[in-house]
């Protein structure tokens, strides 16, 4: 077994990078990747760069290249939910992208031939998150995150994704990940501490909270790979 921890920007990856200590550094597509041991498990991570399409590059990279049998995402979103605040934590049950607009066809936001509104995160990462959530005694929301290739900063833009794909969070991301991960048949679970609520306010909030919410997210995550069998 070995487990891809990846994060879309460099902040979500050091605190990640940090507890690993040390590391042997792979140049590869345009990339880094770290490798390492983490307590006598085989891991390889890496910052992907903003967005569906350099996320999909990693994740691919990551499974086809490097070998990762799992995959775990750590990162910030923004709210969609009122329940989720800043710093607070949320596990995909599904994913979507909300940019995703063949509508002039008559298909529904977020499908194309062929492929499916939503993904799937695998169940027993799922299941092993909130036992790490159980054991921190820290809140852990299960909800829709909606992925696009926008920084939403506009609260009329996350009223819609929040209605359209019933979705609690959003970032740019995780269901371009759930794609790859589906197809290739990676077990993947997409981790998120909330930075902003996705509204006006969106860029100020994200600017302040990125790193400490970066933080609780891959504090999490490393919990994670102590719990996965292995
Ligand atoms: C994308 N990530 C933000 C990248 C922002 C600025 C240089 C998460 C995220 C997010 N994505 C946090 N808040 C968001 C929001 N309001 N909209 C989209 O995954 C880069």
């Amino acid at each position: 077994m070995k487990i891809a921890i990846m994060g879309a920007m460099p902040e979500e990856l050091e605190p990640i990078l940090k507890e690993v200590g040390s590391y042997k550094i792979v140049e590869y597509a345009g990339n880094k990747y770290y490798e390492a041991q983490y307590k006598g498990v085989d891991i390889v991570l890496a910052y992907s760069k903003i967005g569906k399409v350099f996320s999909t590059l990693t994740a691919t990279t990551l499974i086809e290249h490097f070998g990762a049998t799992k995959l775990l995402f750590s990162g910030v979103a923004g709210a969609i939910s009122p329940e989720l605040k800043v710093g607070d934590l949320i596990v995909a049950t599904k994913l979507a992208q909300h940019d995703l607009d063949i509508t002039a066809f008559g298909h529904p936001f977020g499908y194309v031939p062929e492929g499916a509104v939503y993904i799937e995160s695998d169940e027993a990462l799922r299941k092993i998150a909130q036992e790490v959530a159980a054991d921190m005694q820290t809140p852990l929301k299960e909800g829709i995150i909606a992925t696009g290739d926008q920084f939403v900063a506009n609260e009329e833009r996350k009223n819609w994704i929040g209605e359209t794909f019933n979705a609690d969070a959003l970032e740019m991301e995780g269901a371009s990940v759930g794609v790859v991960c589906d197809a290739l048949d990676i077990p993947f679970c997409i981790l998120r501490s909330i930075s902003d609520a996705a509204d006006m306010d969106a860029s100020f909030s994200f600017d302040e909270f990125l790193e400490t919410s970066a933080l609780r997210s891959a504090e999490f995550i490393m919990k994670m790979v102590e719990k996965i069998e292995h």
